[in-house]
């Protein structure tokens, strides 16, 4: 009889204030871009999973919004979503940032995680961007943060220059439960394409406007047509709140449209492996942030907006 193998599989939570670098460390976990990452807060809107595979053990990592204190309808939906995230996972990871330390946002964050304490879960500390600060000052944040919490573990990590990545990886591989994986091996996102193709517009966007422009507008896939040629042809509309954000988002001469459409469509090009022709449209919605469909398509709940 040949030996039977014993798989792990399970889901890994990634929580933390906006910007920490939940998105920049799934990918980095996975070994490519799956989740969209700006200098920006609140870039990340829904959760999103990317797949890691460790030796024999399966990662589902779940990437969530930050967590923050909300004032609109879609800011308590992306919160709402990020905890939910955490409640499902079998290890939660909290993300703080090293140069901005023990934050009140952390602290609110450590006050939930103290309340719900979910049976039977793991939380981890990772201690992010540790390529920020001298070494003495991490060593101190480090025994501050463990007074705050039982954390199963704490690691320091860079999710950008992939300091102690591979450590923090190994160590969930250890952990997550025994069984069958979820997704086939070379999976390595849980997302619809068409979602994925929005995103990455939505990011180069963000990259490009000024100010509270990026909160203020949504892209969804209008449609996805597979071409003969195998190329597949992308249409997808842009919805800002005002007139005037249409002129933003056009540009002096259509140049910054043009421009996000030439650095969506690259890497679109390099994701699918094929040529991609996307067209981008922009129209005006004033009341796209209170339309559960808007939020539908972003994988949200609108009455996860209360
Ligand atoms: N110096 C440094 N910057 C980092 C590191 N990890 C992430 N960043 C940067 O931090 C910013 C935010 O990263 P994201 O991964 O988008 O953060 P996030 O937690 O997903 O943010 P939200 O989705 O808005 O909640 C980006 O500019 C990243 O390049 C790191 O280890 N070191
Ligand atoms: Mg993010």
């Amino acid at each position: 009889m040949s030996e039977q193998k014993q798989t792990r599989a399970g889901f890994v939570a990634l929580i933390g204030e906006p910007n920490a670098g939940k998105s920049t460390l799934t990918n980095a976990m996975v070994g490519a871009k799956v989740s969209i990452v700006t200098h920006k807060v609140q870039t990340t809107r829904a959760r999103i999973r990317g797949v890691a595979m460790q030796g024999d053990s399966q990662l589902v990592l779940v990437d969530t919004p930050g967590l923050f204190r909300p004032r609109r309808n879609l800011d308590r939906a992306m919160v709402k979503a990020a905890w939910s995230g955490a409640a499902d996972a079998d290890i939660v990871v909290l993300l703080i940032e090293a140069h901005r330390g023990k934050t009140d946002g952390v602290d609110a964050i450590l006050a939930a995680l103290k309340e719900r304490n979910v049976e039977g879960q793991k939380v981890a500390l990772a201690i992010n961007k540790i390529d920020r600060i001298p070494r003495d000052r991490l060593l101190a944040l480090t025994a501050e943060m463990s007074k705050e919490f039982d954390f199963a573990q704490i690691f320091m990590v860079s999710a950008e220059k992939g300091y102690g990545v591979d450590d923090l990886k190994a160590w969930l591989a250890g952990r997550v439960p025994e069984g069958p994986w979820m997704y086939p091996e070379d999976q390595i996102a849980d997302l619809p394409l068409r979602m994925i193709a929005a995103e990455i517009t939505r990011e180069k966007l963000t990259l490009r406007l000024h100010q509270e422009l990026p909160y203020q507008l949504t892209v969804e896939t209008e449609s996805w047509e597979e071409r003969k040629d195998g190329s597949v042809r992308i249409d997808q509309i842009i919805y800002v709140m005002r007139d005037g954000h249409k002129g933003i988002a056009l540009g002096p001469k259509g140049e910054t449209i043009k421009a996000v459409s030439m650095a969506a469509r690259e890497e679109l090009t390099e994701f699918l492996g094929r040529k991609v022709h996307l067209f981008l449209q922009i129209k005006v919605r004033p009341n796209w942030l209170d339309e559960a469909e808007r939020f539908t398509e972003m994988g949200l709940d609108i009455k996860d907006g209360g």
